[in-house]
């Protein structure tokens, strides 16, 4: 057996496989240390390729026996390495066969949670992107898709896998999916489980049996995302008219699992914390993303499952459009302006952040040492905006057409973005190769607006520049679908929106018959994923924030004046401006705006948004001086507006029972922002009584956090005492200790967290949350000049790396951002990435992250 080095794969060497698959059958007899497989695959012959050769992927297999056609294969008849088999064409049969093996696997040593593993007792399966081939030999790539029918044999209660089930019988279950798939939409789910159940009747009357399958004491915890369930499954029928397509639909709860949810046909794998919820153990956070995420992976059924990719540079032909189609549902169900705004900010704080450092790729990535890596913020959210922009560009019902003739066309198809724009193309009849450089071209472009005003025109001007990218020097202009209307210098609307196409590095627009200069009203809706560099003057900004008609804008000039505060205070040493806080104030006090809204409008921008303005306005970032720099804000905002967030604390309270909708989210959201402003000027005493008292998680963690803020002594204990038999609730409390300790404690007290008898390295979300409570929870913490931060995540990435590469690489990306910083911090942290490069059999996962941080 020879060794593979790791290779890169590249887009353009796609080549369709020599061998399709017909039909899996699969047989388990599952053991904690011993599992067999037995697979039994009928192969025919793809006429349209040159080679005759079968490749099959395969790792960590013991292999047991082979045969082709029923003739067992001898040792000369094959080749294996450490990943693959391949048996010469010349010793295969014509156009088809039957492939049959054994093969033992051993699910406990598995801690990668990739291929077939145990959390708890309970087999379960992770297979996409690569995992199935450490399950069995196999063509594990996606465009290879096949009916699958498996047996498991085991003595545990429940025994699930996709599809309808076939047969049932003491120790043993057979479930036979029709619609044929690609391997990584393979799962296996085994253990002593209970259901929470339910029915769903389709448009056209097919009964489904739902289920989502959980721990024993877990039950109470599943009523909310059910229903969420059921509201996405009528939502697609309705919107996109998507219909379910087998009789039974699956979830199960794990809760070692390395990201949120996994989309198999029938059997969606979640997270338990993408899942459970409680109103007592659960924030309306929490609430809000159990039904995002249960949406989007009921929505793949559609976008993913029934229509795949060709290969996984294609990933965001399924991930862009499902995370778009979650969004669309958050917004009819939550409300679109507040839901938008969410998914901004989420799109700056982690895209646009990747984008303009070394991790930098395009929504179609060329390249790939591991395929892992490109589960990113690009592909998934920017690929989100793409399929946004397309829609403003041709409309909402040719937008839905086009949608339609996706479906129809390419049901049961592996395909590619190609694909997905001939569709628009066909459609609308317009030309969508320069809208295509979104899919192709790195970077977030940047667009300077300048303007001026005479006799009664206005004339504004639009300049496009995409910034170089590793491995893409020269940018091309992007077609940018620039929502924009004028505003009345009385707040009153001068022009209604308008979508103007820019589509070249200079553009310029007039407006004629004005009275007065306009303020414009620009990107509203965020109508594309751009940096917009305009700098109106603070009037203009304050009106846009008291009067637009566009809640996303109204948003933005209120953020835009906070950002420019924290500069001035960080830059001059500028004390807050009385006239913003005014405009800040107005904004908060204005009832006839929904109090999400206000909450939002009252957020402060995160420690990782002004570095990034620091390094825009030329300024290198200083981590500690922007950690007081908003502690001060914060302490500013709350003196000024002391009565109105007193007002504001006592009116929201409520003893109405507890909902997680919009409209109650939204006033516990505003509430407790008045909360955490009022705790330093009340001795914390509402916070307090507030921990004490609070009957819902939302407001108890708000609570803690204060409290933690404000140095209370007692409350890590007491939380801890109340909670320590809930393992989601006790990793809020692990994450927040880190997060909101001084910066000079946040290494040590996140080391001491590791040292907990509860932390765990085995659970992804512990570890998340302790080493995330510390880079992404404490960026001054984590930044500390000392080099602690960084010396203490690279020790625990390594450690991890040997167990679970995927979640090491990820948690990786704290370093992406290391040449914003001063030469000693960038020092610090390049030792520390070339100390990870450097380990003794480090993964191909964080090898290829840090040697991309090291070299973009
Ligand atoms: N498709 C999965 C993600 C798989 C990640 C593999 N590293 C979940 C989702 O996007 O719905
Ligand atoms: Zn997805």
């Amino acid at each position: 057996m020879q060794a593979d080095a790791p290779q890169t794969v590249h887009l353009a060497d796609y080549t369709a496989p020599n061998w399709w698959v017909e039909k899996v059958e699969l047989a388990f007899d599952l053991h904690p240390t011993a599992t067999r497989v037995r697979s039994k695959i009928r192969f025919i012959r793809n006429p349209d390729a040159e080679g005759r050769d079968l490749h099959l992927d395969g790792e960590n297999l013991s292999l047991i026996t082979l045969a082709v056609d029923g003739k067992p294969l001898t040792g000369n008849e094959y080749r294996k390495t450490d990943t693959s088999l391949t048996v010469p064409g010349d010793t295969l049969p014509q156009d088809a066969f039957t492939w049959e093996a054994e093969v033992e696997i051993n699910p406990e040593a598995n801690t990668a949670l990739e291929g077939l593993y145990m959390s708890n007792g309970m087999f379960c399966t992770q297979c996409e992107a690569e995992g199935f081939r450490k399950i069995t030999y196999y063509p594990d790539r996606p465009d290879v898709m096949a009916p699958f029918e498996v047996r498991i044999n085991s003595d545990l209660p429940v025994l699930l896998s996709n599809g309808n089930h076939a047969e049932r019988g003491n120790g043993m279950a057979v479930w036979s999916d029709p619609w044929p798939k690609p391997a990584y939409l393979f799962a296996l789910v085994a253990g002593d489980l209970v259901a929470i159940s339910d029915r769903f009747t389709t448009r056209s009357g097919r009964d489904v049996a739902l289920n989502i399958w959980v721990r024993r004491g877990d039950e109470g915890k599943c009523a909310f995302a059910m229903d969420a369930l059921k509201r996405s499954m009528r939502w697609d029928e309705e919107v996109y008219g998507r219909e379910y397509d087998l009789d039974i639909f699956n979830i199960v709860a794990v809760d070692d699992f390395n990201m949120g949810a996994m989309e198999n046909k029938g059997l969606n794998i979640f997270n338990s914390s993408a899942v459970l919820a409680s109103p007592e153990t659960s924030t309306d956070d929490n609430f809000a993303r159990i039904e995002a995420i249960i949406a989007h992976e009921y929505f793949h059924n559609w976008t993913g499952n029934r229509i795949t990719c060709r290969d996984w540079f294609q990933l965001c032909l399924k991930e862009g459009l499902t995370v778009f189609r979650d969004q669309q549902f958050s917004g009819d169900t939550r409300g679109a302006a507040v839901e938008r705004i969410g998914n901004v900010l989420s799109l700056r704080a982690r895209q646009f952040r990747e984008d303009a450092g070394p991790l930098a790729h395009p929504v179609r990535p060329e390249s790939f040492v591991e395929i892992n890596n490109f589960y990113t913020a690009t592909v998934y959210e920017k690929g989100a905006e793409i399929i946004g922009m397309l829609k403003r560009l041709v409309g909402d019902d040719a937008y839905y057409k086009a949608c339609d003739l996706y479906f129809s066309r390419h049901d049961g198809d592996a395909a590619t973005i190609e694909d997905w724009l001939k569709v628009f193309e066909d459609t609308t009849g317009r030309d969508l190769t320069r809208f295509k450089r979104w899919y192709t071209q790195a970077g977030t472009p940047r667009v300077t607006v300048t303007d001026s005003f005479k006799d009664g025109t206005y004339r504004i001007d639009f300049e496009q520049v995409t910034p170089p990218t590793p491995g893409q020097p020269d940018k091309e202009p992007q077609l940018i679908p620039m929502a924009m209307g004028l505003i009345n210098p009385d707040g009153s609307e001068a022009r209604p929106t308008q979508v103007v196409e820019l589509t070249e590095a200079r553009q310029s627009l007039r407006f004629d018959g004005l009275d007065a200069r306009p303020i414009p009203s620009l990107l509203r809706g965020f109508s594309a994923p751009v940096i917009l560099d305009h700098s109106p003057g603070f009037n203009d900004r304050a009106t846009l924030l008291a009067h637009d008609t566009d809640p996303f804008v109204r948003w933005e000039a209120g953020r835009a004046l906070t950002r420019q505060t924290v500069l001035a205070m960080l830059t001059d040493r500028a004390a807050p401006d009385p006239a913003y806080l005014d405009a800040l104030q107005m904004a908060a006090a204005n009832d006839t705006l929904d109090p999400a809204f206000r909450a939002l409008v009252l957020s402060l921008p995160s420690q990782d948004d002004i570095a990034q303005g620091c390094v825009d306005a030329g300024v290198v970032p200083d981590p500690t001086a922007i950690h007081h720099a908003l502690k001060a804000l914060g302490r500013s905002i709350g003196d000024h507006m002391e009565g109105l967030f007193t007002t504001l604390y006592d009116r929201l309270a409520s003893d109405a029972p507890y909902r997680p909708d919009a409209a109650q989210s939204g006033k516990r959201a505003l509430r407790n922002m008045a909360l955490r402003r009022l705790t330093p000027r009340d001795g914390a005493t509402r916070a307090r009584a507030q921990f004490d008292t609070a009957t819902n998680m939302t407001d108890q963690l708000a609570a803690f956090a204060c409290l933690l803020e404000a140095g209370d002594p007692q409350v890590a204990a007491q939380f801890e005492a109340q909670w320590h038999g809930d393992r989601l609730v006790m990793d809020k409390w692990f994450m927040l200790q880190v997060a909101q300790a001084e910066p000079k404690d946040a290494v040590s007290r996140a080391k001491i967290l590791t040292e907990h008898p509860d932390f765990t390295m085995k659970n992804p979300n512990r570890f998340r949350a302790v080493m995330g409570g510390l880079t992404g929870g404490n960026p001054a913490g984590f930044h500390d000049p000392s080099g602690a931060g960084y010396r203490f995540l690279a020790t625990w990435l390594i450690r991890l790396d040997a167990a679970n590469p995927q979640t090491a690489a990820r948690l990786s990306t704290a370093f992406e951002t290391w040449k914003r910083y001063d030469a000693d911090r960038q020092t610090l942290m390049r030792t520390e990435l070339e100390r990870i490069l450097d380990t003794d059999g480090l993964s191909r996962d964080l090898a290829e992250m840090t040697s991309r941080m090291l070299e973009g």
